[in-house]
């Protein structure tokens, strides 16, 4: 296996640091001792998780307004795999890419499959297509997709969804995640009734064409590129839609397709108890962007929602294994730069939610004692877990520090000098 840093760059890298993680963990590891918590164990769960990355994630995306490349970015998904493969390198959390089509079709599927596996790589959930419309398409995706009032069109969409079931079936994924940016920008522009019963009608198609062993996500958002009302606006029509598709059709919450100040752990909680929790996507938002870098405005409501994550974890319903990935638009920084900062922020939230005293949580809430509650919260969060995340990485063969190890190895510049420039123009993700 070739790997795009140098393996050597990494352990001296590691080298360099190897004292101080050691003394970083120690100390650590005596403070969570004193709370009953042995910190190997902490580090054993966090080397076992992981998070996907979208393979459009590696290139910058943009705005509706403007897109700034920068040189050296991935223009196919052979170089987005190579990025990707940066990522797992040094992160040692993110072994899985997530797929898009069209945008990342090529002619030979197992030979893509060989490509990310000869990386370190695997493919995860398998990403659908219906809200732009493509070269040479018969039918336009104006009126909408799979909610369309022209069969013509939803009968493309639902071609074009299974069709991805049958490219995941290749690279070997089980889940086709599906978001559809249906909707109307006008009041009495569509029936609303007629056009969920258009999707959930279509939808059905794409759902009998599942394997046995896959998954349909249905990923919901508020709004745009609608702006009244949208199809699947929010988790109660992603859980009614999932319920009445069946069993293999899940919910998918993306932290930022929700008004502003809803509680997403709620959200969180509500799926995972009708057994519906089937995926996220991690992003944070401020205003209306969608695409923030996780947890660089909100990490509270991150840990907030791993709080959950870790409850449903151990109260698992109806094979409970979420598909966990980035979804960010990367607009002013490196993509790989951005992605190894929120690869770094989701895990740290993971395992501040795996110090919380469960038993003490538990017992506050029964006995309606709501600041300890709260506080058995706070003293979780309040952990600086970054040696047991470096700790866990190093040990993966990943880097102590990722950033400054991607940095030192200049992989920016040399792909600046190999790869073809990308051209200008919107690019919103
Ligand atoms: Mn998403």
């Amino acid at each position: 296996m070739t790997l795009p840093i140098s393996g050597d760059l990494i352990a001296d890298h590691n080298d360099q640091h190897a004292a101080a993680l050691d003394e970083d963990y120690a100390a650590l590891g005596r403070q969570l001792e004193r709370r009953g918590i042995d910190i190997d164990a902490i580090k054993h769960r966090v080397a076992g998780f992981s998070v996907a990355v979208p393979s459009w994630g590696a290139g910058r995306g943009g705005t509706r307004f403007a897109k700034f490349p920068i040189a050296g970015e991935p223009t196919n998904i052979h170089e987005k795999l190579e990025d990707c493969a940066v990522i797992q390198q040094l992160s040692r959390v993110t072994p899985r890419v997530s797929p898009h089509f069209p945008w990342d079709k090529v002619s030979d599927y197992r030979a893509l499959r060989e490509e990310a596996d000869s990386l370190g790589l695997a493919f995860d959930a398998v990403n659908s297509n219906t809200f732009q419309d493509q070269p040479g398409q018969p039918q336009s995706y104006s009126t909408g997709s799979l909610s369309s009032t022209i069969e013509a069109t939803r009968q493309q969409a639902i071609e074009h969804n299974i069709e991805c079931i049958e490219i995941g079936q290749a690279i070997g994924s089980t889940d086709l995640t599906v978001w559809v940016g249906d909707g109307t920008n006008f009041p009495g522009q569509q029936d609303l009734g007629k056009q969920l019963d258009r999707y959930l009608e279509a939808a059905s198609q794409v759902y009998a064409a599942l394997p046995d062993d896959w998954r349909m996500l249905l990923e919901h958002k508020m709004f745009e590129p609608a702006f009244y009302s949208t199809v699947i606006s929010d988790w109660g029509s992603s859980i009614l839609a999932a319920q009445e598709l069946g069993p293999k059709a899940k919910c998918l919450v993306d932290l930022g397709h929700h008004a502003p100040n809803v509680n997403i752990e709620q959200i969180v909680a509500r799926l995972h108890r009708f057994g519906k929790l089937g995926g996220f996507h991690f992003n944070d938002s401020k205003y209306g962007d969608d695409d923030l870098d996780s947890g660089s405005i909100n990490p509270h409501q991150l840990f907030l929602v791993f709080n959950e994550l870790v409850e449903a974890e151990l109260n698992p319903r109806d094979d409970f294994r979420p598909a966990y990935m980035i979804d960010q638009s990367h607009n002013v920084t490196d993509p790989i730069e951005s992605m190894l900062s929120s690869a770094e922020a989701i895990t740290s939230c993971y395992a501040k939610a795996l110090l919380v005293d469960r038993d003490a949580l538990h017992g506050a809430q029964e006995a309606n004692d709501t600041m300890i509650a709260f506080q058995t919260l706070r003293r979780a969060y309040n952990v600086d877990v970054a040696p047991i995340l470096a700790k866990a990485r190093v040990e993966a063969g990943g880097a102590y520090d990722a950033l400054v190890a991607y940095r030192y190895s200049q992989y920016s510049a040399r792909k600046a000098q190999e790869r073809a420039a990308v051209g200008l123009g919107a690019g919103i993700v």
